[in-house]
């Protein structure tokens, strides 16, 4: 790779989320959250599995720790189930809830790991939802509180936070396109529930600010797609366009003060939310730092009878795929550039880089997943390129610490930098976690 160093105090992280990792869903007075109610609905997880045991990391988190040290990693980010902290969403507070995740912190603290909390990462008590979630502003309202509760608790020691990880997947897959829970296919419904996350999102900020102790830096993490049409043709140019508004600039406009994109409000019709001037301002609260997880690129063409907005993917089949996706680092650059050059967000943070590949232990009891490791390779050289272009980057998180509970998907999508078995659930470190391992030592040198 390019010879370049990271910067010194670069912050190196794995990524994971509670539902995806934790298991123990009965425990300890934890509420019902949507994705309880949804991958135990048949039919919506592809091989049958539910997030019930995952990981079990709500009692394996000291080996979860032991990993991270071992991988010579600085930074842990996780997210905290809402469902165990106020098991109905809004009302009593479940001290249990709050405990485990007061022992963890400073369990990672104890460990030299620095905590970067995710307080949403799609796991709504699902009270809630029964009174429309995300499409009622009383859940932005309640999301706030939560908030507060947490950061009281959590905030003497905590200082990285993330209010919401990808509210367009929580908006769009979870009440538009319906493949995440809670499973709806609307889109004024998922255009709601966007405008009322960004809110919960705004709201939460100032609570926070309010409730904490000391300064704390809270940003939001956003999955940012760069997107490009397949060809010169207008009809593709605006499909790429209206792709881009829909994934990228409805959540970055209104988080940098500048609205929603006026283009999406005429696209999206009578579907937009009701925004009062009030609700933007609040969206706009300062922020101070932006997470950015990057998987692909779209290469879009114009596709009139797909749902909106309107647009395929059309991948290059001449790229190296993973299990799951077309693999396409210079993206990664584009999208950090274009952050730059357009938005005020500082500093960005990589909270979500990985792949999916179908892994499995060799006869020598290795996991030989090079083609991850490629994969990591050809991102952070691009991360090198940004930096070297001024980019204000502080720190890459590997999506993910363990193969886990892949949403949708279900158990059988291997993200991990960590092999899990999920009968015995013992861990071990792949291939590529081991070359990050190297990589980040000889960036300390
Ligand atoms: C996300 C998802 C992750 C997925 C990952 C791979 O935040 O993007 O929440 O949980 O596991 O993106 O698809």
């Amino acid at each position: 790779m390019a010879g370049e160093r990271f910067p010194a105090d670069f912050v190196w992280g794995a990524a994971t989320a509670a539902y995806q990792i934790e298991g123990a869903v009965r425990e300890d007075g934890r509420g019902v959250s949507i994705w309880d109610t949804f991958s135990h609905t048949p039919g919506k997880i592809a091989d049958g599995t539910t997030g019930d045991v995952a990981c079990d990391s709500y009692h394996r988190y000291g080996e979860d720790i032991g990993l991270l040290n071992a991988l010579g990693m600085n930074a842990y980010r996780f997210s905290i189930a809402w469902p165990r902290i106020v098991p109905l969403g809004a009302g009593p507070i479940n001290q249990a809830g709050l405990d485990h995740y007061s022992r963890m912190v400073d369990a990672l603290l104890g460990a030299g790991l620095q905590p970067f909390v995710t307080l949403y990462h799609w796991d709504l008590p699902q009270p809630l939802e029964d009174r429309l979630g995300w499409g009622s502003r009383a859940t932005a309202t309640v999301f706030a509180e939560y908030a507060d509760i947490v950061v009281r608790q959590l905030g003497d020691r905590v200082t990285h936070w993330a209010t919401l990880n990808e509210p367009w997947c929580s908006a769009m897959l979870g009440y538009y396109l319906g493949v995440h829970a809670p499973g709806h296919t609307d889109l004024k419904r998922g255009l709601e529930a966007s405008h009322n996350l960004l809110l919960g999102h705004g709201l939460a900020v100032q609570a926070m600010r309010a409730a904490a102790p000391q300064p704390l830096q809270i940003g939001i993490v956003l999955n940012l797609t760069p997107t490009y049409p397949a060809s010169d043709s207008p009809e593709d140019v605006a499909a790429a366009r209206r792709f881009d508004g829909f994934v990228n600039r409805w959540f970055l406009d209104p988080l940098a003060g500048r609205g929603y994109p006026q283009d999406m409000l005429d696209y999206y019709g009578a579907a937009a939310p009701q925004a009062n001037p009030e609700d933007l301002t609040q969206i706009a609260a300062p922020l101070d730092w932006l997470g950015v997880n990057y998987y692909e690129r779209m290469r879009a063409v114009d596709a009139p009878d797909a749902s909106l907005p309107q647009a395929q993917r059309l991948d290059d089949p001449d790229l190296p795929h993973t299990a799951d996706r077309e693999v396409y680092p210079e993206g990664l650059y584009d999208i950090l550039l274009r952050l730059h050059n357009d938005y005020p967000f500082r500093p960005l943070y990589i909270t979500q880089n990985g792949c999916a590949l179908h892994d499995e232990i060799a006869e020598d009891g290795g996991i030989h997943d090079g083609q991850r490791q490629a994969f990591f390779e050809a991102h952070l050289a691009q991360l090198q390129r940004a930096l070297a272009a001024g980019v204000p980057l502080k720190g890459y998180f590997a999506w993910s610490l363990l193969d886990n509970f892949e949403w949708a998907m279900g158990l059988s999508m291997r993200y991990g930098i960590c092999y899990t078995n999920f009968e015995t659930l013992e861990r071990r470190i792949k291939d590529s976690g081991y070359w990050l391992r190297d990589f980040i030592a000889g960036q300390r040198g």
